[in-house]
């Protein structure tokens, strides 16, 4: 049976939601073909590298689907690519803001997702869900944990697992006003399994 991780951050830059963790959470898949696991990191750069890596070592997943949330926009966001720095315009959970540091002094500039980017986008496009090939994670805590991921199964030759990087809009409960850009949760969790589906 294929392993599915799915990972979420937490809240951060003092919001009380993450759309990520708001989406993970109403995730209701049962099937015999694939487990879904998932795990829930902090907003934080010195940490998530070892808690990302411990949890692939004990479980071994045939795909890693890491999430996060990107704000003002209304779109899922299919991430291409990873990128070796940090440079934080706001603080992380525990109060660091890196400012242009590699995340891997040795590492490579940059690691391409080994998702089916393009597949996903046509399943999300045949339920007219909006969503777009990224080509910046940013240079936050997303990326930074993206690229660790990638480097890790380079490191690993672990090949044979895909992983990527998919950001999500607001949902309606984080939102001041409908002006505001925002996917509803219902069709952000459609999404979810949708992509889900699209991976295996
Ligand atoms: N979004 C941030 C970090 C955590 C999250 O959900 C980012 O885009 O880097």
């Amino acid at each position: 049976m294929k392993k599915i991780l799915i990972t979420a951050f937490d809240p951060f830059g003092g919001q009380q939601k993450n759309a990520s963790l708001e989406v993970l959470k109403h995730l209701e898949i049962s099937s015999k073909t694939y487990q879904i696991h998932t795990l829930i990191l902090p907003t934080i750069f010195q940490t998530v590298e070892d808690i990302i890596s411990a949890k692939i070592d004990i479980l071994s997943p045939d795909i890693i689907i890491l999430l996060g949330e990107a704000g003002l926009t209304k779109e899922i966001r299919l991430e291409r690519v990873a990128i070796n720095i940090d440079d934080a315009r706001i603080k992380d959970n525990l109060g660091n803001q890196p400012i242009d540091l590699p995340i891997k002094d040795k590492g490579e500039n940059a690691y391409f997702s080994t998702l089916p980017i393009k597949k996903i986008k046509a399943a999300l496009d045949s339920i007219n869900i909006p969503s777009i090939i990224s080509n910046s994670a940013g240079t936050f805590v997303c990326n930074h944990v993206m690229y660790l991921v990638l480097h890790y199964l380079q490191e690993k030759k672990a090949s044979n697992i895909v992983a990527g990087f998919i950001h999500f809009p607001y949902v309606e409960s984080q939102i001041k006003d409908e002006t505001t850009p925002h996917l509803p949760l219902k069709q952000s969790v459609k999404a979810l399994e949708t992509i889900i589906e699209a991976c295996l």
